[in-house]
């Protein structure tokens, strides 16, 4: 962003309070956020006796070498017993861990004592395999329970997984395995996706010869039977090895900062960032955050996360934190419209699911494929319905509540990122009178704030960057690596603070909505406009389901707001409706945000967790040569998209 804060220009009145026979029973008060604002690390401290240490932690938070937090630093623990071992221990053995639901509609679940037994003996094959404490295991694996089996194994026993996301090239997977110098990969034959089996192995077979020689096993967990080349040296079967370990393995206690886990971001140049996450801190803050944010009730909850494990809402919201707080989970393998658009409904039916946390890109497809869908099925179980990923517009925010949440349950917005490692800013189910579209609040024990170019904190109702001000247990520690690279990225920008690269504005209550990446921030005619505000303007008119607004070269504004649009199933396109749309921005923002071009498309580029790409919609609007394309999910997406463009080719 330039010259200008960024203009606030979407008002949103709709006010929710917290159900009154949940606010009765919640987990966290109000209270919290003074007891935590009185005494910060007293209260991350108090958090910290959530988990069962070997050593209790005497020290809380060393700062004297910012930004290299060291949280907890003298205690010890397990992860993996602190997710496994101890519900067993508490008497919980029998309590269900994992509903795993395969999208060829095969289910097993797997309780807390039968979860022990297999991470045990994964650690034991891992430990044969000759992986040691302090050595790195990559991991390229469909949604199956083995993939947080094979992550708790490698904990258990002191050594960081680097989970790379099934869908990536084996280029993709080959750098990362350099980058960390992993010594085995857990792969699997395959996974089940759209209804087929889809094959890992010989993109792990690929890789792993691109990484030239740092990968001693390949370990291949038998998913969709499918045939696989096998190197009778390198490759061993998980039944096979891991079928033959004993059960038994003694969890060694590590310190609080030794090395969890690597997960690659991409940046928006260059190679990707290994986001270093350590132990103690980490899981005091994914388990906190779980317990309070989704109100967890670990005897009677049945909470599922859409997320991919390989994604960082699948380390903290699928393994460690609902871990670690001993949660019953559903875990499902496939996509939401396979075999039918009403599955997901059809599993929080089955397993009686009563906390739901997906993303805006899943809520708008749905509001996509009609209310109809999710009406045909009992959803009356759900109390908290949470999002995370990108900002939610309003609308689907309300569309979520109404139509998933019988109007009745709360909707957290949570936000976060792979560097934060857990949730920061978000509503109390309990607490919060939530406002459609606004992540709220920072939680307690979490300093966060927006700042104008200079640093200084903008006012109420005023925009800018949002910063984290204080360290936080769960905060990246480093860029695995490439300490320089961690200090230019995140805290070169404003000086003893993080900077997050998305925009945000405080309202006249001081509540924090977040507006997108900065790099997506357009400039009209002066004007810092945020992609997110004319977005949720767009998605407010009834014909619009999903919307992505770019800024484009402009000879006369400097830049011009062109929207793509996918329009909700009866929508008919045509001039008309296009008009309509530009002047409904323009009703609801003001003139300054009225679009110059208003495209409907049938599809929007995604990486591959959801999130849009409006940098390849500047190219096309801007008539460019599309640029990297590697994470997009489709890439015939960009195929269609351009053929809307008769003007535009991709040549430059
Ligand atoms: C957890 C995760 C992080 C980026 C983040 C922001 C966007 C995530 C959000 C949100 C608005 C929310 N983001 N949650 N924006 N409201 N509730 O998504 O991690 O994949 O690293 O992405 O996602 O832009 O900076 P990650």
């Amino acid at each position: 962003m330039s010259n200008e804060s960024l203009a606030n220009l979407l008002k949103e009145e709709r006010r929710f309070a917290p159900p009154a026979d949940l606010a009765a029973n919640a987990n966290v008060t109000a209270e919290a956020y003074e007891q935590a604002a009185a005494d910060r690390l007293g209260f991350w401290a108090e958090q910290a006796r959530r988990l069962s240490w070997a050593k209790e932690p005497t020290k809380t938070l060393d700062w004297s070498n910012p930004p290299f937090a060291k949280w907890f630093e003298d205690g010890e623990l397990n992860v993996a017993y602190n997710c496994v071992d101890r519900h067993v221990e508490a008497g919980n053995g029998d309590r269900v861990a994992i509903h795993f639901e395969g999208e060829p509609g095969d289910s097993r679940s797997i309780t807390y004592a039968e979860l022990k037994d297999e991470v045990s003996k994964a650690a034991n094959a891992l430990l044969e395999l000759g992986v040691r404490k302090g050595d790195r295991v990559a991991i390229y694996m469909p949604m199956i329970p083995e993939t947080a089996i094979a992550m708790l194994a490698a904990a258990r026993i002191g050594a960081a997984h680097s989970v790379v996301f099934g869908g990536f090239s084996a280029d993709a997977l080959a750098t990362r395995i350099k980058d960390a110098d992993a010594k085995v990969v857990i792969t699997a034959d395959g996974g089940y996706r759209r209804g087929q089996p889809s094959a890992l192995k010989p993109a792990v077979d690929d890789a792993v010869a691109k990484a030239e020689g740092t990968v001693e096993h390949v370990l291949v967990v038998r998913r969709t039977g499918q045939d696989v080349a096998f190197d009778a040296e390198r490759d061993v079967w998980w039944d096979e090895l891991v079928g033959r370990q004993s059960a038994e393995h003694t969890p060694e206690a590590f310190d609080a900062e030794h090395p969890l886990f690597i997960l690659y971001t991409s940046g928006t140049t260059g190679k990707p960032k290994g986001i270093l996450h350590t132990s103690g801190g980490y899981l005091t803050q994914t388990a906190y955050t779980h317990w309070a944010v989704f109100d967890l009730k670990p005897e009677t909850d049945v909470y599922w996360c859409t997320a991919d494990v390989g994604w960082v809402t699948g380390h903290s919201y699928i393994v460690y934190g609902p871990l670690a707080n001993g949660a019953t989970q559903v875990m499902y393998e496939g996509t939401p419209d396979t075999p039918h658009q009403g599955r997901f409904w059809e599993i929080v039916e089955k397993y009686r699911v009563s906390i739901l946390y997906t993303a805006p890109t899943a809520i708008r497809t749905f509001m996509k494929w009609g209310d109809e869908i999710p009406a045909q099925f009992d959803l009356s179980s759900l109390r908290v319905l949470g999002s995370v990923g990108e900002p939610i517009n309003p609308e689907a925010w309300v569309w979520y509540r109404k139509n998933i949440g019988a109007d009745r349950t709360p909707v957290v917005d949570t936000w976060w990122q792979t560097e934060t490692g857990a949730m920061m800013i978000s509503p109390l189910p309990g607490v919060t009178e939530t406002k459609p579209g606004s992540a709220q609040r920072p939680l307690p024990g979490i300093s966060a704030t927006v700042v104008d170019d200079e640093a200084n904190e903008v006012p109420n109702g005023g925009g800018g960057y949002l910063v984290l001000t204080e360290p936080w247990p769960s905060m990246l520690r480093t860029i695995w690596g490439d300490d320089q690279r961690f200090l230019d990225t995140y805290w070169s920008r404003f000086e003893g603070k993080y900077f997050a690269g998305d925009g945000a504005k405080k309202d006249d209550d001081g509540d924090i909505w977040l507006l997108g990446r900065v790099d997506d921030v357009m400039l009209v005619s002066g004007h810092n406009i945020s992609t997110t505000e004319v977005e949720s303007a767009l998605v407010s008119h009834p014909a619009v389901a999903e919307a992505a607004v770019v800024g484009a070269a402009d000879e006369t504004t400097g830049q011009a707001i062109v929207a793509f649009v996918i329009l909700r199933g009866s929508a008919a396109e045509d001039e008309k409706l296009v008009a309509e749309l530009r002047d409904h921005v323009g009703a609801t923002l003001g003139p300054i945000a009225k679009p110059k071009r208003v495209l409907p498309v049938a599809e929007l580029p995604k990486t591959r967790s959801g999130k849009i790409m409006r940098r390849l919609l500047r190219d096309v609007a801007e008539n460019r040569r599309l640029g990297d394309v590697t994470t997009l999910t489709d890439s015939t997406v960009m195929t269609l998209i351009q053929s809307k463009l008769p003007s535009s080719s991709s040549e430059d």
